[in-house]
This record gives structure tokens, C-alpha cells and sequence, in this order.
């Protein structure tokens, strides 16, 4: 059995789409994080960043395992059950590629745009500009590369799909114009989003 401690963010779908894809059966907990829930000391403990979503694999032979961080934790449960890393080499590394534009490029940014668009008692028109014209520079990469290619790594689903999903389903789609002009990315959003996990994946923990 495998714990996920979660809440309902583009990153906590992130990881329980993976764990819809891989088929692991695991339980949900669900943190308020307007309540403060993920800077418990019981959570501190098992992840001192004090952020979701963390895993802990109770099914390891030398003890529970605990992996914290979107990446961290597709890149563990792929290796642990074999599935949606490509094989091939180039495939892969395109792989590993898109794990690091998603989630220490895309994700970022459009994390910067919600604060100062959005959570921001003051508006900053200099942060909001900074953010907006961010997002949208770093939506032509991907849409470039989802002209040439079915998915990010290649013509198979991958992890790296699994990670850039909720951004397209939650943020991008929040974002002033959607996916406007971006025809590739919402054709690709379309196909993943119709997977039966990714749908039940985006409904975790609510
Ligand atoms: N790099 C981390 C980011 C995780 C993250 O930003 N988690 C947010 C929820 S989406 C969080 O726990 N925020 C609470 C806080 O920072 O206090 C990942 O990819 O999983």
C-alpha cells in the first residue's frame, strides 16, 4: 500500500494520475493547506519542505520509502513498476527533459502568475506583466514540440505527459485566452485528458 498525502493543486493530480496509471492501490490524505494541515510537525517529519504531494511505499522490503515532490515521485513509481519511461535512449532523455521544463520552468511561472494575478491583496502591474509575458514565452516550446511529436518524449505516453496534464488542465486553462494559438497543446490536453486514469487521477482527492 502506497500513501499519498495530497491536495487538490495541479501538483497533487500529478501524482494520482501516476498512481491511477501504474494501477498501485493507495490512500488518500487529503491536507487543507489554508488550515496550515502541511506544516504539522507529523508531516514535517516525513517531508521538512512542508509541501505536497509526498508518497510513502509501505511495500519495500527494507521499510517504508517516503519521496517527496512531483518528479521525484513519478520517476520512483515508473522505475518501480516499469511503465511510462521510454526505452529508447532519445525518447528517455526527452523524457527527463520535459520532467525539468514542466516542473522547474512551466509550473513555476504560472505559479507566479496566479500569486500576482490572483492571491496578491495589491495588484503590481510590473509582477503581473513579468509573469503573464513569462507563461506565454514558455508555452511556444511546448507547443512547437507538440507539433512535431504526438507526446513530449515521442510518439508514446510518458511520464512526461503525466507531469505537464494538470498544468495544461488546471493553469493554463486559467490563464487570460486559455490555449489560444497554442492548437498543438490543446489537441494533446484533449487525448490525455481522455485517458479513463488521468480522469480519475484529477478527481484525487477531490
Ligand atoms: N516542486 C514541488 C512543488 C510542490 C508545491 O508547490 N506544493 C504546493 C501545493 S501545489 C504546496 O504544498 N504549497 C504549500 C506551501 O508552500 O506552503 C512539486 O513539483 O511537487
Amino acid at each position: 500500500m502506497i500513501d499519498l498525502h495530497t491536495t487538490a493543486t495541479a501538483n497533487g493530480y500529478k501524482a494520482s494520475i501516476m498512481l491511477e496509471e501504474v494501477g498501485l492501490s493507495y490512500r488518500v490524505l487529503d491536507y487543507d493547506l489554508v488550515k496550515g494541515e502541511h506544516m504539522k510537525p507529523e508531516y514535517l517529519a516525513l517531508n521538512p519542505v512542508g509541501r505536497v504531494p509526498t508518497i510513502v511505499d509501505h511495500d519495500v522490503p527494507d521499510g517504508p520509502v517516503t519521496v517527496y515532490g512531483t518528479p521525484a515521485i513519478l520517476l520512483y513509481l515508473a522505475e518501480k513498476t516499469g511503465q511510462l519511461l521510454p526505452s529508447r535512449p532519445a525518447a528517455r532523455a526527452k523524457a527527463y527533459e520535459w520532467l525539468g521544463i514542466v516542473s522547474s520552468d512551466i509550473a513555476p511561472a504560472y505559479s507566479g502568475q496566479f500569486v500576482f494575478n490572483v492571491i496578491a491583496p495589491a495588484k503590481d502591474p510590473w509582477a503581473i506583466g513579468f509573469y503573464d509575458k513569462l507563461c506565454l514565452r514558455l508555452l511556444a516550446p511546448m507547443e512547437s514540440r507538440l507539433a512535431a511529436s504526438r507526446h513530449l518524449a515521442g510518439d508514446d505516453y510518458s511520464i512526461a505527459d503525466v507531469i505537464a496534464y494538470p498544468v495544461a488542465a488546471v493553469s493554463m486553462k486559467r490563464f487570460p485566452g486559455d490555449l489560444a494559438g497554442h492548437p498543438n497543446i490543446a489537441r494533446w490536453a484533449a487525448e490525455v485528458g481522455a485517458r479513463p486514469a488521468v480522469q480519475r487521477g484529477m478527481k484525487v482527492p477531490r
